[in-house]
């Protein structure tokens, strides 16, 4: 019984983490509404189209769209007997359907959304067995519009993967997807699909860890079989292959980006990798790290196996964070020439700087007060994971405006009003566990077994196993799913464009990583890096969106012009959306090393009034 309750908190926490997941960013996806119309449906519609547009005066020239849409759709019927020959065996349709235009799907936040009209394709390929006797394989998603621009795009994945993916192509919000501008869309589950391989005692949809081949295919194994798939059906379909091919994608996506533009540089033209987790298992360490630095808030003195994850949300009330903030704005807001609430000139933001404006804040007649334990743990917190020795294990996380917002401390410690101890914990504890450590840790199921796991996680033991091969995992963790290499030549050499934005307060993957590997990329190009791959750092934005940030901004599209154009991105204009403190205030976002300084007049809410510099 007691167990079971548990397993249902677990999930609980799970729907939430994948509730945030949903709205975090473009690399995010939701499984596509499957009643949309059938074939036959679409032959109506067509039908119906055809007729309405025989009484305009242009007669021929819609009769000739109809019949086109009509051998598109009668194409599509029909895939499932065209393909025959993939570029891997054992691959197979498993479903085509026509979608007439503006048929629907769902949206993530519930509400559905019309579509241009295409060929909606699902596939599976590698189906097996795995070493812990549960049934894998790859499944993905493909969107073939009617309207094609000739170009493919491939939809990074997010969190541990294991949804197929909607296939839409979301770009940025309030901006058209991909799918609706031209672009054949394809998404995928990297290997293993949550509602059939979840295993509540293997760290729950984490528990495919615990198979070496579906851990490198979550790393990265699955996306160029998936690409070339994908590629097979757009020639079978259209006729011809792409013109061009792009992948975007943020978190987990943006670490796909990367692994594709270091491991398979001849597949995309063009990658948007924004906040990639490019060394997610060392930022897991991070995660666990954190999660003992607050928890040392709890009840100090008591035992660690006492303390509940429940009680981590309140170890920093919503005041104490909103004082953290003001300490770190009354250090460096200035610094970019303006007093927006904004730390534009984020890297000159150290701690000596914050830490007096800190102790400000440090009081005892209040609720609202920050102790000094609080603001020693947000020191250990922000110089980052580090051994007994003091070596670092990840990296710094940079002081920044974003600092305690409701998208930060999600992961951190869970929300203000509690219920949930936050992502580090009910998916980075998990994760760490099953996925990114060898041999694989089973935590049991519910949080509170995350959280012990998180607890007990020691940095001097338990480090190496992230590096480690052996219990028939012949690559380690580290191997499989990191991508942090600097070595972009053949990217760069034939011809392709990468863009990474990243929130300077994303609480998981701290932008300092980022950062130090860029200069490590400008390094090998004699300090042209800038010439086929940009960094973006967004001054307070939390992880792909949200904080008090102008985080709403059209990277794939600046890509595209790079790509396509050679007009390479200076600056991305970006807008703060309706969450944020200052809703329709925009901003440049700089090309790193430039950031955005104000000119002395003008309006701050106005990108008018700011320069790169
Ligand atoms: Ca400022």
């Amino acid at each position: 019984m007691e167990e079971r309750s548990a397993a249902a908190l677990f999930g609980k926490a799970a729907s939430l983490a994948a509730g945030f997941l949903l709205i975090a960013g473009p690399g995010f996806s939701v499984g596509a509404d499957s009643s949309g119309a059938t074939a036959g449906a679409a032959g109506t519609s067509d039908g119906t189209a055809a007729a309405d547009a025989a009484r305009t005066s242009d007669r021929a020239a819609s009769a000739d769209a109809a019949s086109v849409a009509n051998a598109l759709a009668e194409r599509c019927a029909q895939l499932a007997t065209t393909m025959r020959s993939w570029p891997e065996r054992g691959t197979k349709i498993v479903t085509v359907d026509w979608r007439a235009a503006d048929s629907t799907v769902r949206t993530p936040m519930g509400g559905t959304m019309k579509l241009a009209a295409h060929c909606e394709v699902t596939g599976v390929m590698r189906e097996r067995e795995g070493v812990d006797g549960q049934h894998y394989s790859i499944r993905f998603r493909l969107r073939l519009p009617e309207a094609w621009n000739q170009r493919f795009f491939f939809q990074g994945g997010g969190g541990t993967n294991g949804d197929i993916g909607d296939a839409l192509g979301n770009i940025s919000p309030g901006t058209p997807n991909a799918l609706s501008l031209g672009y054949a869309v394809v998404s995928q589950d990297s290997g293993h699909d949550n509602a059939r391989n979840s295993v509540p005692e293997r760290g729950g949809a984490a528990a495919f860890g615990f198979d070496p081949q579906a851990r490198a295919e979550f790393g990265g194994a699955s996306l160029k079989p998936v690409a070339d798939a994908a590629k097979a059906v757009l020639a079978s379909f259209y006729g011809r292959r792409p013109e061009r091919s792009y992948f975007v994608g943020c978190s987990k996506g943006g670490q796909e980006g990367m692994y594709l533009a270091q491991r398979h540089p001849e597949v995309f033209d063009g990658i948007v990798a924004a906040a990639p987790g490019f060394s997610l298992p060392r930022a897991a360490l991070a995660e666990a790290w954190d999660t003992q630095a607050f928890a040392s808030l709890i009840e100090p003195g008591k035992p660690a196996s006492e303390r509940k994850a429940e009680q981590l949300p309140a170890t920093f009330s919503k005041a104490h964070f909103e004082r953290v903030r003001s300490a770190v704005l009354e250090a460096c807001d200035a610094d970019d020439g303006a007093l927006d609430g904004i730390t534009g000139n984020w890297s000159a933001c150290a701690w000596e700087r914050v830490e007096p404006a800190l102790q400000k804040q440090v009081c005892s007649d209040s609720a609202d007060c920050l102790s000094k334990a609080q603001v020693e743990v947000i020191h250990r917190v922000y110089s980052g994971a580090k051994d007994s020795k003091g070596n670092s294990l990840y990296a710094s996380w940079p002081f920044d405006g974003g600092i305690g917002s409701d998208g930060w401390r999600i992961w951190k410690i869970g929300p203000p009003a509690g219920g949930f101890p936050g992502i580090n914990v009910a998916m980075g504890a998990t994760a760490l566990a099953s996925i990114f450590t060898t041999p694989p840790t089973p935590v049991g199921p519910g949080v509170d077994a995350a959280f012990r796991y998180a607890l007990s996680f020691d940095f001097d033991r338990d480090t190496p196993k992230v590096y480690a091969k052996g219990a028939g995992f012949k690559r380690s963790a580290w191997d499989d799913i990191s991508a942090r290499s600097p070595d972009l030549r053949k990217f760069r050499a034939r011809g392709a464009r990468m863009i990474v934005p990243h929130g300077v307060s994303d609480p998981v993957f701290s932008v300092n990583d980022t950062v130090a590997w860029y200069r490590e990329v400008d390094q090998r190009n004699s300090g042209k890096a800038a010439d086929f791959v940009r960094v973006f750092p967004v001054p307070g934005m939390a992880h792909c969106s949200g904080g008090p940030a102008t985080d709403q901004f059209n990277a794939f599209d600046a890509l595209v012009k790079w790509v396509e154009q050679g007009v390479a991105p200076e600056q991305l204009v970006a807008k703060a959306g309706p969450m944020s403190p200052w809703p329709g205030r925009t901003r440049p976002i700089c090309a790193y090393p430039k950031v955005a300084r104000y000119n002395g007049q003008g309006s701050i809410e106005d990108a008018e009034s700011f320069r790169c510099e």
